[in-house]
């Protein structure tokens, strides 16, 4: 043992942290008690890929922080609800096979134990009682469940559609899953098109309920902008235009002998003879009707084969094949050359008569709106350069509100709103006014109704690979496909199979054994579905999971189920913006409607983790930052790197790594440690109880503390705690030689401990235990504030960026400098002068200035 008196001991934080985490397993200290009296908190980080690698920063850095947050919730008097699981099935476990022929059973079995015993290094109060991994029948069996009652529902579906293809992972890719220069998400290989049957869940039946519920919860912003987007509402018009009867020169009028081009996701359009075709174009500026001077179809659109007349054959079939290449991204690209043939086909304004040409062009997008549009080229910039590059009329139907004819003279399009003319009876309206005019005219003559539009488009999730969930479906010849019956579940992933590299087609179909079965329905021979699950499927209920992971009868009970949700506190990656946070939301409005859900949101809060830099840039193996947590853990422990990742930057905006950084909160944590001890270990004083100045400052920083952690701000949280530790050594004396525990001391510091304890739970427990308490320091309340004593001197600060004024806040009167760094970076006002610059150093003047240096 050591010998040294405690103020001159390092701290042993190995021998704590390791003592404390297996008290902490042997008690059952984080067992969740469903006959609490408690108020439930649900507080869940995303779970990950069960990896083989080591935990990196990243995953410590999501865990961590929100563990301690989880800690502050049950100090609060909380019966807090913090499970983990894995997200097993995909691409990861499944690459690994291909690599070394390992089943990715086995790999993944492994990987997840391995992960769980690096995830306990963290020291969570994860209940292991609810653990999930979503690659076991236990768990996938519930996830066919799932597909089965979205299928009752009329949500599963199937058809013919161009899906996005990586040829190098050889599996369709859902739209969230190509980077916006058409790449591959997992691979970077460019994605390409394929027309496949596939399974869809109709998410788009969703469409105004997943906005109208961002308005109910606590979400970042940014979020919330991105999903809006994505689901992407847009009001507008449609119109038809009727095909011209073959009245032109070199129009011979027969059908051209190629098979129609179908983008599947379009409507299908009535079979008609020639000249019978109709037209829709969606267009959210109907006030701009008079000035279309042609119709564009897009590529994929059916009636491209219908109407192409025989001397453009040729061109048309050429333009449609290099058209289809390209991914719909590359096509909505604004600065792309406008590129485009001419079908040699008319068709006829609904409201002049006139005769107006039939285009092709790739910019428009078949699966989006009609897959037509009406060109205006006098008003809209798209359609301008077409008219340029293609010699086509233009013809001005807007003004500005003030201005007139003649200052439309100009070689662009006007494409403001303003006052319709050359119009007939609509001149002098605005073009508010205009379209809904139009639309009442259109309605009554037959041809055009206001209508809704959407950019979100129903979920492929059919995947040609071997590590996922089963699709619980049979193709029977006579019958089409037919539910497996629900007492026939989990359909089973078979154990072998010859390779798992799939081929353009899904690894299960060469397993004789598994395809071959007979029809629930007739009972002739059948065929099962070959493909697999998403993995986003699996993930878009796991939440819904934890609260009965064991449960073998049911997916959940739902008692438990509404006693949990909504979550209190979802923590994790932005990148699930569009694709899990979309997904999970739509399962939980599914869930709500089939009466197993009281809640259709089932997240109240989400908070988005920053990333953790290295000299300022990005960790990754190319650039050789990579910091890895192994070495800092055993030098410095869990708790130490805990805290540190939460003192280094704000939670959402990340931080930069740093090794001065890391030995400062050493010290502190190492200086809580000591001055612990010696409270502890000191002859009781009889001094009086606590000062005035003690106790306005324990007050001041149970209150600052308390509001930082509620709004996940740990870094300004700890500023305060090593403002506090400062405070109590000048109180009990910095030598701290011949120290008594008074009152005062005593009191200070326990105080401290009860407040450090979510940050830095093993010292805490440690601490706790050392002055003398029996039960843990996690069943303890958390410290009360007085808001008449917490009350503070405020000065005003004001911060510059490259020392130009860019805002001003309030801060208490001597803060320490981190408080106040970080404070300024909160500002909206200085995140936009900093967006893509880099700080090159902070300089604090105290009570007044912040200025910031960026390059
Ligand atoms: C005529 C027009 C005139 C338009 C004008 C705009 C300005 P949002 O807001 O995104 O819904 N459009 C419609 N369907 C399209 C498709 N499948 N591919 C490419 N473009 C398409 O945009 C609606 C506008 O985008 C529509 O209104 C249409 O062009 C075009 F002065 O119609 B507009
Ligand atoms: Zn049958």
């Amino acid at each position: 043992m050591n010998d040294k008196p405690v103020s001159e001991q390092a701290y042993p934080f190995a021998e704590i942290e390791a003592k404390w985490r297996d008290k902490w397993e042997k008690d059952g200290t984080y067992k969740f008690n469903w006959d609490s009296e408690r108020p439930k908190y649900y507080v869940l980080t995303m779970f990950s890929y069960p990896s083989g690698d080591k935990l990196h920063l990243g995953h410590w850095y999501n865990y961590g922080p929100t563990d301690s947050f989880a800690r502050f919730k049950r100090m609060q008097g909380y019966e807090v609800f913090e499970p983990m699981g894995f997200d097993a099935f995909g691409l990861p476990a499944e690459n690994y096979a291909i690599k070394t022929g390992i089943n990715p059973r086995i790999s993944t079995e492994k990987n997840v134990e391995f992960m769980k015993d690096q995830l306990k290094q963290i020291g969570p109060m994860y209940d292991w009682d609810y653990e999930v991994n979503t690659s076991t029948p236990e768990y996938y069996k519930w996830t066919q469940w799932w597909f089965l009652l979205l299928y009752k529902r009329g949500l599963a579906y199937q058809k013919d559609a161009l899906v996005n293809w990586c040829p190098s992972c050889q599996t369709v890719l859902a739209n969230e899953q190509v980077s916006s220069d058409n790449l591959c998400e997992r691979c970077d290989s460019p994605v390409e098109r394929k027309k496949l049957n596939q399974w869809f869940f109709k998410i788009t039946d969703y469409n105004q309920r997943l906005l109208d519920g961002l308005e109910r919860i606590d979400f970042p912003e940014k979020t919330k902008a991105m999903q809006r987007y994505w689901i992407g509402k847009s009001e507008g018009t449609e119109i038809v235009f009727d095909v011209a009867p073959p009245s032109h020169p070199g129009d011979k009028g027969t059908t051209p002998p190629n098979p129609p081009v179908n983008g599947g996701e379009l409507k299908d359009n009535p079979p008609a003879s020639r000249g019978e075709f109709r037209i829709e174009v969606f267009t959210t500026r109907a006030d701009t009707l008079y000035g279309v001077t042609w119709v564009v179809l897009a590529p994929e659109h059916p009636l491209v084969a219908e109407i192409t007349t025989p001397d453009q054959q040729e061109a048309v079939d050429k333009y449609v094949r290099d058209a289809l290449a390209l991914s719909e991204v590359d096509r909505a690209m604004e600065d792309r050359q406008k590129t485009g043939v001419f079908t040699g086909a008319y068709c006829i304004h609904p409201l002049t008569g006139e005769e107006v040409p039939i285009w092709i062009a790739d910019y428009v997008i078949g699966s989006y709106g009609t897959g037509a549009v009406m060109a205006v080229p006098a008003h809209d910039d798209r359609d301008y350069a077409f008219a340029k590059q293609y010699k086509l009329p233009v013809k001005w139907v807007i003004k500005p509100a003030d201005g007139s004819e003649d200052d439309l003279d100009h070689d662009f399009a006007y494409t403001e709103k303003g006052i319709m003319f050359a119009s007939d009876e609509f001149d002098g309206m605005t073009s508010i006014e205009g379209i809904h005019a139009i639309g009442r005219k259109l309605e009554e003559i037959g041809h055009g109704k206001p209508t809704v539009t959407w950019h979100l488009r129903d979920w492929t999730i059919s995947r040609q690979r071997y590590w996922g969930c089963p699709i619980p479906i049979i193709h029977c010849l006579d019958c089409g496909p037919q539910p497996v019956p629900e007492s026939e579940l989990p359909v089973l992933l078979p154990d072998e199979v010859e390779e798992y590299k799939p081929k353009g087609k899904s690894p299960l179909e060469s397993v004789q054994s598994y395809m071959n079965t007979k029809c629930p329905k007739c009972g002739q021979r059948a065929l099962r579905d070959p493909d697999t699950m998403d993995t986003f499927v699996c993930s878009s209920w796991y939440f819904m999971r934890y609260p009965d992971a064991k449960l073998d009868t049911a997916p959940f009970d739902t008692e438990h189920l509404n006693k949990m949700l909504p979550i209190d506190h979802y923590v994790g990656g932005s990148e699930h913006a569009m694709g899990h946070l979309i997904y999970s939301r739509f399962f939980a409005k599914v869930a709500y409607d089939a009466g197993y859900l009281k809640v259709d949101e089932p997240y109240k809060k989400l908070v988005h983790q920053g990333t953790i830099l290295h000299e300022g840039e990005r960790m990754s193996k190319s650039r050789g930052n990579v910091v890895s947590p192994e070495p800092v853990l055993k030098r410095v422990g869990s708790d130490v790197l805990r805290c540190y990742l939460m003192f280094m930057g704000d939670y959402a905006q990340g931080g930069d790594w740093s090794d001065a950084g890391i030995s400062g909160v050493e010290r502190f944590i190492a200086r809580v440690w000591r001055l612990g001890r010696i409270v502890a270990e000191a002859p009781k004083a009889d001094t009086p109880a606590v000062s005035r100045e003690t106790d306005t400052k324990l007050h001041k920083t149970i209150k600052h503390v308390t509001h930082d952690l509620e709004a996940f701000q740990f870094n300004t949280a700890i500023a305060r705690l090593m403002e506090l530790t400062n405070y109590i050594y000048s109180v009990v004396g910095s030598d701290l030689k011949g120290v008594k525990c008074s009152p005062e001391a005593e009191t200070a510091v326990e105080t401290l401990v009860r407040l450090i304890a979510p940050f830095a739970p093993h010292l805490a427990e440690e601490l706790w235990q050392c002055l003398g308490h029996t039960r843990t320091v996690f069943d303890e309340p958390w410290p009360e504030y007085d808001e008449a004593k917490a009350i503070e001197d405020t000065v005003t600060i004001a911060v510059q960026v490259n020392g130009k004024l860019r805002d001003t806040f309030q801060a208490g009167r001597d803060a320490e400098k981190e408080t106040v760094i970080a404070e300024a970076m909160k500002s909206e006002k200085v995140q936009t002068q900093l967006e893509g610059r880099q700080i090159v150093k902070t300089i604090v003047v105290p009570n007044k200035i912040v200025n910031i240096v960026v390059k």
